[in-house]
């Protein structure tokens, strides 16, 4: 089963906005709550998106001698030294400074304060998926929420694309409105598998947008959205710095995230301030538990899914390659 592609340039105005370093417009606002999503243009400067390629670059290239994944990089079946292929890098606020500091610029979190308040928190997670020309791997469907559920849903994930992104090169795609839906069965065989089997469910898959944007632009998606990706199938990389934030007052269902370390996850506060008072709404939960049999990055956990909607066919992949 293929998306049917739709490009967000089809898509009413009120969804895209330029990040001239206001914050966003009262129908932006109301389109995220609608829609579950939104796309703003020109949010990074090009200082910033040549600095955040650089070190994407620096990190990537590091992973020349590894021969299996560890907790930063996630790497490609078929990674060679010769052929060097990372699949992600996993939570960059700790693989670079830069990503640290970048989590906090004001370009990206004065947008989120109209979105889920003026106190936010950085999640533990975030990656950068890399997408590679030739064979970066499709993202089954999937709602961020069923990996960490909170205590409230003022949760989302920012998406900063370091190439532009466009229908070919296997952008971001979404299904709006489904963030005020139900949290859809995750589980495969028992444990979870981070994915949504679409054989299972009634869901219209044909409502598809495809997030296209320049790079540096941003996407914001909730954490409830249903989303997913394609393979990349075009010759041009699709890197995309995916950073997750919380309101400061949306703490973690118990074993979702450690906790062990109270001074971490008052550090990740990116604005405003802390709180011990969590705020408790009657949210939708499935837990992710007993854990997904293969661990390491969603590409992994997908893995025990019965049944992919995506291509992941070696055939084309090599389709992609002509
Ligand atoms: O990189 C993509 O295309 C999708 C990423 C995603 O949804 C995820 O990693 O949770």
């Amino acid at each position: 089963m293929q998306p049917d592609r739709q490009s967000s340039e089809a898509l009413p105005n009120a969804n895209r906005g330029v990040g001239d370093g206001s914050v966003l417009s009262k129908q932006q606002v109301e389109f995220y709550h609608e829609e579950g999503y939104i796309v703003v243009e020109d949010v990074l400067d090009k200082a910033l998106l040549t600095k955040l390629r650089e070190v994407t670059d620096e990190v990537t290239a590091s992973a020349a001698d590894l021969t299996e994944s560890n907790d930063i990089i996630d790497l490609e079946p078929g990674h060679s030294g010769e052929n060097p292929a990372i699949r992600r890098i996993k939570r960059p606020h700790l693989a670079h400074e830069f990503y640290l500091e970048l989590c906090a610029a004001t370009c990206i979190t004065d947008l989120l304060v109209p979105l889920i308040g003026p106190d936010i928190r950085l999640r533990a997670g975030g990656k950068v998926n890399m997408k590679s020309a030739g064979f970066g791997a499709p993202v089954e469907w999937h709602q961020d929420w069923a990996f960490y559920p909170h205590t409230n849903d003022d949760v989302l994930a920012v998406g900063i694309p370091l190439d532009d992104m466009d229908s070919n090169n296997g952008p971001l795609l979404v299904l709006p409105g489904t963030h005020k839906g139900p949290v859809y069965d995750h589980h495969s065989q028992g444990a979870f598998c981070g994915a949504i089997d679409p054989t299972t469910v009634d869901i219209d898959f044909s409502k598809v947008v495809a997030l296209t944007g320049k790079a540096g632009s941003m996407t914001i998606h909730h954490a409830r959205l249903i989303h997913g990706s394609e393979l990349n199938r075009s010759a041009r990389q699709r890197r995309l710095l995916l950073y997750e934030y919380t309101a400061a007052d949306a703490w973690p269902m118990a074993g979702v995230e450690p906790l062990s370390d109270f001074d971490e996850f008052n550090k990740r506060v990116v604005r405003g301030s802390p709180t011990i008072e969590p705020r408790v709404e009657p949210v939708p939960i499935r837990m992710p538990f007993p854990k997904a049999p293969y661990q390491g990055s969603i590409y992994e956990n997908q893995r025990s899914l019965s049944h992919n909607y995506f291509d992941h066919s070696p055939e084309a992949k090599r389709a992609e390659a002509t």
